[in-house]
């Protein structure tokens, strides 16, 4: 208890319930420390004072009242551009142990050399405004809806229809891959040919974001084909492809012009239970160290779960560049050269919530609408509209009534969605 971390540490925050065969949370800290380095469960004569001089980890902070222990790894204990060899130490089998009831790894603070051995995203957010040419308010987007369904036209019309109704991207759903009736590749030039048309008639930047989830070799083809095609983003299921594909994917297109959007489907699985598991935090900067230019991180208004605190942490730890240590719930982290991650707001929003979005998570992000742009009552074309009328509303001091008296779509959209 009495170590100091160096700066050469990497430090695990874990919320720690133990069981009844545990005796406190100093057994449980130890056993975490062992099994998730040179320990196991019991004595063995192979393990050396040397060794153990060498790699043990060191529990350093135990606060009793919340649960939680904190300990520092010295860097040998990892191969440094090795995530999945990372993460399969400070969180692998240490989820199972009989000794802990629960376990949920809070946070983690790379030291710097680990930071360095990671490329950290592409464009950050001002390479993303100067492709986008969307300087000074969030990015509008929405989802093709229904998620899957739609034949290649039709999903190519649908975003001509948002474009053109003034958002600026478009992307695929999570579980939009290439089906028999909708195939990747016709999918691509149908949209991106709309997409061209949308610019030409609008004056402004189009993006379409097309969902490469795929094995990775799939992946790595249906990136190229989209760069071939004129695309400029690709959107990755960051947790459903793994850790190994997005470290190799953003490798991958170091050399491309291309930005990433992570999408989060399956996080929920790791994060949501607050006793278990990891937090969208840890999970946030394991996706900025890798490099994702954009990350879905929560609405805190909208249809899924993720409380302000928990959304606003992520979003810092995604565009700050240095997070001081506040104890309880972040640790200190020093980003170094690393860009910021773009924090993206999706899921149950409508353009109602765009003045608490605006409020709560600010203009420094993307906020995106499926069912609150296609369920529009008169239309895709109209809600995104509606969307933008309301971007415009707040964004000139108006409240979204007074702004619906002369922009009928918005006024429409009030009508639908305002009822409590
Ligand atoms: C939103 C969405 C997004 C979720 C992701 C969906 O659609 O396309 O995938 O928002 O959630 O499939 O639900 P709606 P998160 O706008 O129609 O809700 O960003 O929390 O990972
Ligand atoms: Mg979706």
């Amino acid at each position: 208890m009495d170590y100091e971390p160096s700066e050469n540490d990497l430090i695990a925050m874990y919320f720690v319930e133990i069981s009844p065969e545990c005796r406190n949370l100093e057994h449980a800290s130890e056993e975490i420390a062992k099994e998730s380095s040179i320990g196991t469960w019991t004595e063995i004569a192979t393990l050396s004072a040397e060794i153990a001089k060498k790699l043990k980890p060191s529990t350093f902070y135990i606060n009793k009242e919340n649960s939680i222990v904190k300990i520092a790894y010295t860097k040998e204990l990892f191969e440094i551009d090795n995530l999945p060899q990372i993460l399969s130490a400070i969180a692998g089998n240490i989820y199972g142990m009989k000794v802990l009831k629960s376990l949920r790894l809070l946070d983690i603070s790379f030291p710097k050399d680990i930071v360095k051995a990671y490329k950290g995203p592409k464009f950050g957010i001002e390479g993303i405004r100067k492709l986008t040419k969307v300087k000074d308010r969030p990015l509008l987007g929405t989802i093709v809806k229904p998620k899957v369904g739609l034949n290649e036209v039709e999903h190519a019309k649908i975003c001509g229809d948002a474009w053109i109704g003034g958002l600026d991207i478009v992307k695929d759903d999570e579980n939009l891959t290439s089906m028999t009736f909708n195939k990747f590749e016709k999918r691509i030039k149908e949209t991106l040919k709309t997409r061209d048309k949308a610019e030409n008639q609008t004056g402004e930047r189009k993006f379409y974001m097309p969902n490469i989830t795929a094995p990775l070799s799939t992946m790595k083809k249906r990136a190229d084909f989209v760069i071939e095609n004129g695309g400029e983003y690709v959107m990755v299921d960051i947790l459903t492809v793994g850790f190994s594909a997005l470290q190799e994917i953003r490798d991958y297109l170091d050399d491309k012009n291309i930005v990433i959007h992570a999408h989060r489907a399956m996080h929920a699985a790791l994060t949501r239970n607050k006793k278990h598991g990891m937090t969208m935090l840890a999970l946030s900067k394991l996706m900025r160290l890798i490099g994702m230019d954009q990350l879905h991180t929560g609405t805190v208004v909208g249809k899924m779960e993720g409380g302000k605190k928990e959304v606003l942490e992520c979003n810092k730890i995604l565009t700050a560049q240095k997070i001081p240590d506040n104890n309880t719930t972040m640790l200190n982290q020093d980003w170094g050269d690393i860009k910021p991650t773009l924090p993206v707001a999706s899921g149950g929003l409508s353009p109602l919530h765009i003045p608490d979005l605006i409020e709560i998570l600010g203009k420094d992000m993307v906020y995106q609408f499926g069912g609150g742009c296609h369920g529009h009552p008169s239309g895709t074309e109209a809600g995104a509209k509606a969307i933008r009328q309301a971007i415009d509303a707040v964004l000139n001091g108006s409240t979204l009534k007074e702004y619906a008296i002369k922009n009928t779509e918005l006024a429409k959209a009030i009508e639908k969605w305002g009822k409590k």
